[in-house]
């Protein structure tokens, strides 16, 4: 019941979502090269997840969710607090305004406020029998730059299949607004200034084999294939909305 109880909770605490402009360090920082955070913004502790470890099967399992958000997200979270300290920051610098000049601060900051950031943002970006597709002006904009949702999905997964190695794929929103599809190593992520690819995150998947590895082993395409039934296509659309 107790667990129950804190689901419930967290879920009606839906987003992290603060007010708008609380972030205006990047969102002002006059470089064409930076991007706006908007009104999401996140801290440096984990979020609850908003389900139960199980929730995600068949397409990911409960065992993977778990040592996924308690051990490795859970890590990253840890250690970037450290790093945070390390470089002298107060603990509540958002992770946006840290992933926006991060190229000043340490690989340990890098990774970790990468780390921290991207799954932050992956597991409210998922549901159970999520099965849909976006809708209103995410689909609109969607069809308009990669023709339809269907060759979108295809760009998209063909960019986390042939991520070498560790990393995420992403859909990103640019200074114009524009919607692209790419990938970045590790736990880089479109926010870093050091990113080859700029922007704002409306979607990113985890291609990390700690992401799969127990149920897909190396199959990561058909992990990728079957992620898409567990996206949170509403979610989705909030963060391509606030930008
Ligand atoms: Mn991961």
């Amino acid at each position: 019941m107790q667990r129950r109880k804190f689901i419930g909770h967290i879920s009606k605490a839906g987003f992290a979502v603060a007010a708008a402009g609380s972030v205006t360090s990047l969102a002002s920082c006059g470089s064409s090269k930076h991007v706006s955070a908007g009104p999401f913004t996140t801290t440096l502790d984990q979020v609850p997840l908003a389900y139960r470890y199980e929730a995600l099967e068949p397409v990911i399992d409960a065992k993977t969710m778990e040592i996924h958000y308690t051990k490795h997200a859970a890590a990253y979270s840890t250690n970037l607090k450290d790093a945070v300290k390390a470089e002298g920051l107060g603990d509540n610098v958002s992770v946006e305004e840290i992933l926006g000049k991060v190229s000043k601060y340490s690989p340990k900051m890098r990774n970790n406020s990468g780390g921290h950031y991207n799954h932050e943002m992956f597991w409210q970006s998922m549901k159970a029998n999520g099965e849909g597709t976006p809708s209103g002006q995410l689909l609109t904009d969607i069809e308009a730059q990669f023709n339809s949702y269907g060759n979108f999905k295809s760009l998209f997964s063909d960019a986390a299949k042939t991520r070498f190695g560790s990393g995420w794929a992403w859909l990103y929103k640019d200074g114009q607004k524009k919607l692209h599809i790419g990938s970045t190593p590790n736990q880089d992520n479109p926010l870093m200034d050091l990113s080859d690819i700029k922007g704002f995150p409306i979607l990113g998947l985890d291609v990390w084999e700690h992401a799969y590895y127990l149920k897909y082993q190396n199959k990561r395409a058909d992990y990728i294939d079957n992620w898409w039934k567990v996206v949170n296509w509403e979610y989705v659309q909030k963060r391509y909305a606030a930008i």
